[in-house]
């Protein structure tokens, strides 16, 4: 697979620098009057976690992708990113399957999986779920708050997610890489660029009141919806027709988390498009064919 690209690191050393001297002081001024420094230590020895190890984020710069890194760059989990350039095919490599058997990424390794043992985790609502769940962080734990941020993610991963994509095929793949006739695509063109329309009306109503998408509050929720939305001229939509969706689309925007996801994500496709371009058109083909199978590839039994 390829190299590793390391995040978050700097800051959580600056931190584990911080409570290093949080901890001294702490052990100075008890001397006086409390316990014994030793005491203090062995006791903060005894319940202190043990620092978490960088998250392995098996990802490429797609709209599912991103929602990982964004949660990674917005919680300050440690991080790692190896690369699954799924325009080469990366994703049918049987390592990566190992930890995808859907051949599609993101997928993440937690060497501090339940039981300080290793886990892996495909499909990028579980990815949120379990990452939201285990760092306590964009996924509230009261019930009420938790199922709605659950109905938007689902309805994102169900709904939101596919139906875009469906969209982009036609709208885009179809004609530019399978150079498809019109005639045979209209039906599907139209069929979910209405699909779309018609979930982006669901959202700008649901959002006409509210700050996030759900829960009021940021959370996984908002960031799986957002990069499904980056897009949207893609999908043949104009943000101008849904205002409060709009609205929404441009606060996310602003975050400096989701800034930085993009730059990430911007460096690494250059980096491709640099090897690319020193393919032969065949070879540029085959692989844009292979791509959500959209030449029609099998996977071997
Ligand atoms: N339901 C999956 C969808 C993942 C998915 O479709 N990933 C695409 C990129 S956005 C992929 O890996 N495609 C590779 C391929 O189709 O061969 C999830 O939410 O994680």
């Amino acid at each position: 697979m390829a190299k590793s690209v390391t995040g978050n690191r700097a800051k959580s050393t600056k931190k584990a620098v911080r409570s290093k001297r949080a901890a001294l002081s702490v052990s100075k001024s008890a001397s006086k009057s409390g316990p014994k420094p030793k005491a203090i230590a062995k006791s903060a020895a005894k319940t202190s976690k043990p620092a978490q190890k960088p998250v392995e984020l098996h990802y490429w710069p797609t709209g599912n992708g991103r929602k990982i890194l964004i949660f990674c760059l917005e919680s300050g989990v440690p991080y790692e990113i190896h690369p699954v350039n799924i325009n080469k095919g990366d994703q049918f490599k049987p390592a990566f399957l190992k930890i995808s058997p859907n051949n599609r990424m993101p997928a993440i390794i937690d060497p501090q999986g339940p039981g300080g043992k290793p886990i892996s985790v495909f499909e990028s609502g579980a990815i949120l779920q379990y990452l939201g769940r285990k760092f306590g962080k964009f996924y509230p734990q009261e019930e009420r708050a938790r199922t709605e941020v659950d109905e938007w993610l689902f309805w994102q991963v169900g709904g939101l997610g596919p139906m875009a994509g469906q969209a982009h095929h036609f709208r885009g793949y179809a004609q530019e890489v399978l150079k498809e006739p019109i005639e045979r695509i209209e039906y599907g063109m139209t069929r979910y660029t209405n699909e779309v329309s018609r979930l982006y009306g669901v959202l700008d109503r649901r959002l006409k009141s509210r700050k996030f998408v759900a829960a009021d509050e940021y959370t996984i929720a908002d960031m799986a919806i957002w990069p499904w939305i980056v897009p949207w001229q893609r999908q043949g939509q104009n943000l101008d027709d849904y205002p409060s969706l709009k609205a929404w689309f441009a606060r996310i925007e602003a975050r400096a988390a989701v800034q930085k996801s993009g730059d990430i994500g911007r460096a690494i496709m250059e980096a491709a498009r640099v090897e690319e371009e020193r393919l032969s058109e065949a070879e540029k083909l085959r692989r844009g064919k292979q791509l959500f199978m959209q030449g029609g590839k099998r996977q071997s039994k």
